[in-house]
C-alpha cells in the first residue's frame, strides 16, 4: 500500500514535469546576431547567433529571410584535413548548453542573396523551431573585419552544389 501510493506522487510529478517542458518551448532565446558583410557580387553570406533555452530542449529546424532566395544551415566539418560545409537537418537547443552558430562551426546560409549585405544595415531572419515556432530576429550586418578569425565564407566561392 505504501508503496503504491509512492509511486502515484511520482507519476503526478512525472506529469507536472512533463507540462512545464511545453510550457518551456517557448522559453527559446536567440543571442549575439550577426551577419557578415558581402562584397556586391558575392551570391552567398553567413549569418551567426547563439541559441539557449531555459528548460527542456528544442530544435531550430529552418531558417527564412526576405534578403534571400534559399536559406540552409550549415555546419563546418573536417574531412581528410580539410574543412568543408555540410547541410544539416536541424540544430537541436539544450537547457544549460547554449549552442554557438559561429563562424567555423555551424552557421546560417544565405543563398542566392537579392541584396548586398553591408555593414550597418539589418538583415530579418525567421528561425523556424520544433516547438516555439517562428522567432524572427534582427540580425545586424557586421564589417568582414570584426570576426576574431576563422574562414571567409564571402572571399572563397563557397561551393554549393545541392
Ligand atoms: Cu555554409
Amino acid at each position: 500500500m505504501k508503496f503504491f501510493a509512492k509511486h502515484l506522487a511520482f507519476a503526478s510529478l512525472a506529469s507536472l514535469m512533463m507540462m512545464g517542458m511545453a510550457h518551456a518551448a517557448d522559453g527559446v532565446s536567440v543571442s549575439e546576431p550577426f551577419a557578415r558583410a558581402t562584397a556586391p557580387s558575392a551570391k552567398a553570406g553567413a549569418a551567426f547567433l547563439t541559441l539557449s533555452i531555459a528548460s527542456g530542449e528544442d530544435k531550430l529546424l529552418s531558417v527564412a529571410s526576405p534578403v534571400a532566395e534559399k536559406v540552409e544551415l550549415h555546419n563546418h566539418i573536417m574531412e581528410d584535413g580539410i574543412a568543408r560545409m555540410r547541410a544539416v537537418d536541424a540544430i537541436p537547443v539544450v537547457a544549460g548548453t547554449p549552442t554557438a552558430l559561429k563562424p567555423g562551426g555551424l552557421h546560417i546560409m544565405l543563398i542566392g542573396l537579392k541584396q548586398q549585405l553591408k555593414e550597418g544595415d539589418t538583415v530579418p531572419l525567421t528561425l523556424r523551431f520544433e516547438k516555439a515556432g517562428d522567432v524572427v530576429v534582427a540580425v545586424p550586418v557586421k564589417g568582414a573585419g570584426v570576426r576574431p578569425g576563422g574562414d571567409d565564407h564571402s572571399g572563397h566561392g563557397h561551393g554549393h552544389s545541392h
